[in-house]
């Protein structure tokens, strides 16, 4: 028997598998329409032994879903979740065509488990002077699902009963479940504005060094950093990197670095690889991922960067979950690092390309905002930005029973009634936390510059009406 999901995905009882909301679901449905025949009707019954493992406790909810499948229901103009609506570079799109094109076993087949030869190759060529290290094609890289699976093997191989793993907010939201269904206590440390003038960027947003070491015991595993960071944007400094190093090194912890936005930095903002400081490639996981460093987020390719003796571990997880990545992308991917490499410093290199386009786009943004009288902070690097919306005077009483943190409540009724789809920040900070960052929502600037157009004229009508 076939059913309609509460968010028009189709949900095939026979096997209970669930397919997520998109353009798919869209053709699934169509399929299922132009079906003559109705379907057999199976009786369900559900054993009462089919109750989840503990580890999944307290981890269902998941803002991706929620706010994607609302942004989609509603028709709204979506600055909500990190794709770009624009297409990728046409040498990428090209890498994929040919090997699509080519007849052979070699691309259709499986490829070596960990990380297909050409790609780890290229990659180790391109990422060895930018770490300051030989990287080892075959022992020093893992290629995974996304930057998600390079973060799911890297906490997953080192993270056991009762570790403590430091977290800094704002933080990418799958950290803290990550740790949890892995056994781990997650400890959170947010960073925060030095002072009131410097809350307008997020170069301000700073750790304390005294509460960072606070942090630190002898049951830490493991402390995760995300730069240039997602949502505030951050970029953190050499200065900062170091005094992270050192309590590192002191407290003898791993280092899991979440780089995904590595080429995307404004200005003369630089991105310093924790790796590279001195006495941290011994003990950090650098997470990349392919889907932001080509715009091609559907493709959900990444990898995990670091010392043999660490990756060998994220590889027994990846052999015994899900053994392998597609063939035909990583060939793909690395012909796109091929011709990146060989255009590196120069205009047509889209590590200068993407990053100019998206500082217009930025600062496009950051002034349509600022003329509806919100108060964003100036990302230094990545593709969001996160605004001070306690201005806004919306009546939410509606949804005040909801249980629901304001900045979801206000999230909600924006995509529902101005159509206008963002991402509420409590997502990226702990429950205790989330009074820091109530007040504020993050808006994706990495769209074309018609979305950014329809934005403004949705702000410009509110006004109107205010
Ligand atoms: N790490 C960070 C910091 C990320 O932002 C992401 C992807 N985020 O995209 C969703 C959003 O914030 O709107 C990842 C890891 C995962 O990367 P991948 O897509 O390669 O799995």
């Amino acid at each position: 028997m076939l059913q309609r999901g509460a968010y028009g995905s189709v949900n095939f009882a026979a096997n209970r598998s669930l397919f997520a909301v998109s353009a798919f679901a869209a053709r699934a449905n169509c399929f299922l329409s132009s079906r003559k025949k109705p379907l057999k009707i199976q009786q369900k019954t559900m054993s009462s032994r089919f109750i989840p493992s503990k580890r999944y406790d307290g981890v269902d909810r998941n803002v991706w879903i929620e706010f994607t499948t609302l942004a989609a229901e509603c028709k709204a103009v979506n600055l909500g979740q990190g794709f770009p609506d624009f297409s990728p570079p046409e040498h990428i799109k090209q890498a994929l065509a040919d090997v699509a094109a080519v007849d052979s076993v070699a691309t259709y087949q499986y490829t070596r488990g960990v990380g297909h030869p050409r790609l780890v190759k290229t990659m180790s060529k391109l990422f060895s002077p930018l770490f300051g290290i030989e990287i080892d094609a075959l022992k020093d890289i893992l290629i995974t699902i996304g930057g998600y699976g390079a973060l799911y093997a890297s906490i997953s191989a080192f993270i056991e009963h009762e570790d403590e793993v430091i977290i800094v907010e704002p933080f990418f939201d799958c950290y803290e479940p990550m740790v949890k269904i892995a056994g781990g206590i997650p400890k959170f440390i947010p960073l925060k504005p030095k002072s009131k003038e410097s809350a307008g960027t997020s170069a301000g947003w700073t750790l304390d060094r005294d509460e960072l070491e606070k942090m630190f015991n002898k049951n830490t595993k493991a402390i995760i950093i995300n730069t240039p960071n997602n949502p505030l944007g951050k970029v953190y400094s050499r200065e900062e990197l170091e005094l992270i190093a050192e309590m590192c090194i002191k407290y003898d912890c791993l280092c899991i670095s979440d780089e995904v936005y590595e080429w995307l930095l404004f200005e003369d903002n630089k991105h310093v690889r924790i790796a590279s400081l001195p006495g941290m490639w011994d003990r950090t996981l650098t997470i990349g991922s392919a889907g932001k460093t080509f715009s091609v987020t559907g493709w959900k390719l990444g990898w995990a960067i670091g010392p043999s003796q660490l990756i060998k571990h994220l590889q027994t997880v990846w052999q015994n979950s899900v053994y392998t990545c597609p063939t035909p992308l990583q060939e793909a991917v690395a012909r796109g690092f091929e011709t990146e490499m060989s255009r590196m410093g120069t205009d047509e290199s889209y590590f200068k390309i993407l990053p100019e386009q998206l500082q217009a786009k930025r600062d496009r943004m950051v002034q349509v905002l600022k003329d509806f009288g919100l108060k964003p902070i100036i990302p230094q690097g990545g593709y969001f930005l996160i605004a001070d919306i306690s201005s806004l005077n919306v009546d939410l009483s509606d949804s005040k029973d909801s249980g629901d943190a304001w900045d979801y409540r206000l999230v909600k009724w924006l995509t529902r009634n101005k159509k206008l789809a963002t991402i509420p920040t409590t997502a990226f900070y702990c429950k205790e936390h989330r009074h820091l960052t109530e007040k504020y929502i993050r808006f994706c600037f990495c769209k074309e510059d018609e979305t950014i157009e329809k934005m403004e004229k949705i702000l410009k009508e509110w006004s109107k009406s205010m």
